[in-house]
């Protein structure tokens, strides 16, 4: 437990209805008759009036005070909220500070929670996911993982790999020192199913990516054919500039949008260009390097011409699951068939960026191929961060270099410590670990005031 009182906004700096600052630590109670001439009866908002070290009155607020260990942080908390003047919360925060606080650092609230028991790391990290989540997806997955869905799955992957360390470590001290084949045969069983659950885990990195980050839908396709336009329909408003010149669109030009369940970070691109002239080489070269991030390719073509072949740097990269091919221009059509025929392996929607025909089809093919990257984990949506994918990565490193001992006949000592390293692994991602600068590094992230 902590020694210090901390203090800080919780809310962020601005003019708003109402602001918020906490404190944490075990001077709360006392704090809090001498600022409102009692402690609050715990969990019940009070409307009082702050008053200073002076007796001068800051603000009238409702404070509400957590007796500890029922409290975010484990400790006793105080939240004030007081009228959403800058000015005002800043005194208060000064205020608290005069009376002894200390101003709490980013992310303390929540390290505090943490390194009380009331969390583990990965719903600590949750918490922040939750903050910052963009998307109905992002926020869902946040939740499942503040209320310990990844927790439990690493907790049942743990324990069977602590069983197959005991089944092993069981042989250590016998003078040959090699396990007999019926157990070698269960200890391979085991570790293989362990090792396809951290696999199964690690796959879920690249949605997870998706939900934090945006997913990198890239709008691809020769001059002229509406690309820009198209990303104008998507986004809602002219953000591209449309031109009946081709080649208008030089750099590339990116907005986020928020499409159904998913956020997609949408990437205008110059028009690939089979004879480029000088300038549009350069947005040629850009538009290959958005290409080769993409997650999603919107290819865009004129349907009332004739479609020539893609580079094949980008047409390489084109599946049906990342892939959809919009002939454009459907409106210009009129009865007649599309002229354009890019393909016939890649699904293809006709679509108007000028009418809007086509864009509920579009906007119900997207959220499809999206949810298409999603990693079944049966009821659970998991969706692992870099730090997790660090740690199963040096989880299945030990798994499989241990099942590789096993296959050579190894000597049981060196198959347990690398099952112990595959364990300290697995362990990280819910924080059994005493590493202060790990800490350091994952809380600095958060904000100050959580
Ligand atoms: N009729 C019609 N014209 C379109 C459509 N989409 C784009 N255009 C026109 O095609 C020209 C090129 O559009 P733009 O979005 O700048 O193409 P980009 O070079 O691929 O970005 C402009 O004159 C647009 O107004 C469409 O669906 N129907
Ligand atoms: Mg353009």
């Amino acid at each position: 437990m902590s020694t210090e009182t901390i203090a800080a906004l919780a809310t962020p700096v601005g003019t708003a209805a109402l602001a918020v600052v906490r404190a944490s630590g075990p001077d709360c109670a006392r704090l809090a008759a001498a600022i409102f001439g009692s402690t609050p009866h715990p969990r019940i908002a009070t409307y009082t009036d702050y008053r200073d070290t002076g007796g001068q009155r800051l603000d009238d607020v409702v404070v509400t005070y957590y007796a500890g260990p029922r409290s975010y942080t484990g400790e006793d908390i105080l939240e004030i909220s007081c009228h959403g003047n800058p000015f005002i919360a800043q005194v208060i925060v000064q205020d608290l500070l005069n009376r002894g606080c200390r101003a709490a650092e980013a992310g303390e609230f929540t390290r505090r929670a943490f390194l009380n028991g009331r969390m583990d790391l990965s719903q600590a990290e949750a918490v922040m996911d939750l903050i910052h989540a963009r998307s109905e997806r992002a926020l869902a997955a946040a939740n499942q993982q503040l209320r310990g869905s990844l927790g439990r799955h690493m907790q049942t992957l743990t324990e069977d790999l602590l069983l197959v360390l005991a089944r092993v470590e069981a042989y250590i001290d016998f003078p040959d020192e090699e396990l007999p084949p019926e157990d070698s045969c269960i200890v391979r069983d085991e570790l293989t199913r362990v090792l396809r659950g951290t696999e199964r885990l690690l796959a879920t990195h690249r949605y997870g990516e998706l939900l934090r980050d945006g997913i990198k839908t890239v709008i691809i396709g020769e001059p002229n054919a509406g690309k820009s336009s198209l990303l104008n329909r998507l986004v809602g408003h002219d953000r591209a500039l449309v031109s009946p010149e081709p080649g208008t669109t030089r750099d590339f030009i990116e907005e986020r949008l928020i499409l159904g369940p998913h956020c997609l970070r949408l990437i205008d691109t110059a028009g690939l260009n089979a004879a480029p002239a000088a300038l549009e080489k350069l947005g040629m070269a850009k538009t290959m390097e958005r290409a080769a991030e993409a997650d999603l390719f919107l290819w865009v073509v004129d349907a009332t011409l004739p479609c020539p072949p893609l580079p094949t740097e980008v047409s390489a990269r084109l599946t049906p699951t990342n892939t959809l091919v919009l002939l454009n221009k459907h409106d210009l059509l009129e009865d007649r068939l599309p002229v354009a025929q890019p393909t016939v392996t890649l699904p293809c929607l006709p679509v108007s960026a000028i009418t809007g025909t086509g864009f509920d089809a579009l906007t119900a093919a997207i959220i499809r191929h999206a949810d298409a990257f999603r990693q079944d984990q049966g009821e659970d949506l998991i969706a692992i961060n870099s730090r997790h994918a660090d740690a199963l990565r040096r989880a299945r490193e030990g798994l499989e270099s241990s099942l590789a001992k096993l296959t050579n006949n190894g000597p049981v000592e060196l198959l347990a410590s690398d099952l112990r390293s595959a364990l300290d692994a697995l362990g990280e991602i819910a924080g059994k670990i005493d590493n202060e600068r790990m800490l350091d590094h994952l809380f600095k992230t958060f904000c100050i005031g959580k």
